[in-house]
């Protein structure tokens, strides 16, 4: 077969690994509506569009963090308003964990401002996570860089996911912080996924890049040797006193082209609007669902900042007529990973990403 008619044949719904930068590039310079009508369209092959996955974050660690990551409040290198507090009490976790599964949160995601994870803290951490996963809910934790001993000790514990996102392009990463490298971000990947968790990673638009540098982000994450089961894109929440703190925002159609390119490039991966919507409209949020997001963050706090909160997301749900994803019996388990096919009210067949429906 020649090049041109593989690459006609080949299914756009079917994951690659192989995207080059102006493949990428040229998704981003589609008109408008055919990006989001290919995106929708490929949204529909893996995923039920009316369904929504909905993680709670809670900040178990917060502030006094090495690194200094242009965007965060809670880097020492930056005088925000942010108060450093020591690393919670397990019990105190469980409790919030209870509460946020008590609000409709699917997965419970243990932040802290960590440049890496100490061993010392690992016992804490471990009970954390073991006492979250046996209440039922999805486990994430995102702790800073991790050895391979320590991804392992994390999974045993009964984590599910652990987010590192990669932020931005390799090419803008030093303008957005110095105390890493990209390689390290993705060293901390590879252990990850060798201990057998998923991964979340993404990014964060906003920060002054280009949009080359986002379809770098975006080609970074769908060239991985597989792709983040969960991929948060973030849109900056500005925070005064950090060197991008006064950012231009980016505009919210480019917010929409950047969730249905990342639904393009990683077609399985569920997509969260992560951090921005508490500025964002309900037509922008549901602009994004059309694109190929299928997750947010619930709770009225995201970290540091704040997030819309239970009744307006109960209310915007409502009046979109979508609803929390059922949940999957075990996203460690790979049979309940497979897709099925299931059929939609309009006897139209699609292929979902399924688990426990
Ligand atoms: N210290 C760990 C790390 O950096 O991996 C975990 C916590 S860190 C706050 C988690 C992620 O939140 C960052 O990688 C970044 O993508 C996102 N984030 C942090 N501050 C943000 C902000 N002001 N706006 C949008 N996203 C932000
Ligand atoms: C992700 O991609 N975004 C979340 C979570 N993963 C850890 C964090 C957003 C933080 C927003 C700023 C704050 O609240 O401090
Ligand atoms: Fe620290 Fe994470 Fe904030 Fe960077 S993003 S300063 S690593 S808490």
């Amino acid at each position: 077969m020649n090049t041109s008619i593989s690459a006609l044949s080949r299914d756009p719904a079917q994951p690659r690994h192989d995207w080059t930068l102006e493949e990428v590039e040229a998704l981003f310079e589609l008109p408008f509506t055919e990006l989001v009508f290919r995106a929708a369209e490929i949204h529909r092959r893996w995923f039920d569009p009316t369904e929504l996955q909905l993680s709670q974050l809670l900040s178990v660690k917060t502030g006094g963090c090495p690194e200094n990551c242009g965007y965060c409040s809670q880097s020492q290198h930056f005088k925000t308003a942010t108060q450093a507090s020591k690393l919670m009490d397990p019990e105190a976790v469980i409790a919030a964990a209870a509460d946020a599964k008590a609000g409709g949160a699917q997965r419970f995601c243990l932040g802290a401002a960590w440049r890496d994870l100490k061993d010392r803290d690992l016992p804490k951490v471990a009970a954390m996570i073991s006492g979250v996963k046996a209440m039922g809910l999805e486990t994430c934790a995102t702790l800073g860089m991790l050895t391979s001993s320590q991804a392992k000790a994390l999974k045993a514990a009964g984590l599910d996911f652990y987010n590192h996102n990669l932020d931005t392009g390799p090419d803008y990463y030093d303008q957005v912080v110095t105390t890493r490298t990209y390689q390290d971000r993705l060293d901390t990947l590879a252990a990850v996924r060798e201990a057998g968790m998923s991964t979340c990673c993404g990014g964060i638009v906003g920060m002054g890049e280009t949009r080359r540098d986002r379809a770098g982000l975006l080609r970074q994450l769908a060239t991985l040797p597989s792709h983040p089961e969960s991929l948060p894109i973030n849109d900056l929440m500005p925070i005064e006193g950090t060197p991008l703190g006064t950012s231009i925002p980016v505009d919210g159609l480019e917010f929409v082209r950047m969730i249905a390119v990342a639904r393009l490039v990683c077609p399985k991966s569920v997509v969260r609007i992560a951090a921005g919507r508490e500025h964002m409209s309900r037509e922008l949020q549901a602009l994004c669902f059309l694109a190929g997001a299928n997750s947010i963050f619930v709770g009225a706090r995201l970290l540091t900042t704040n997030n819309p909160g239970r009744n307006a997301d109960d209310v915007l749900l409502a009046d979109l007529k979508m609803r929390p994803v059922a949940t999957r019996a075990d996203p460690q388990d790979p049979s309940t990973l497979q897709t099925a096919v299931v059929s939609l009210p309009s006897s139209e067949s699609v292929m979902v990403n399924g688990g426990v429906r």
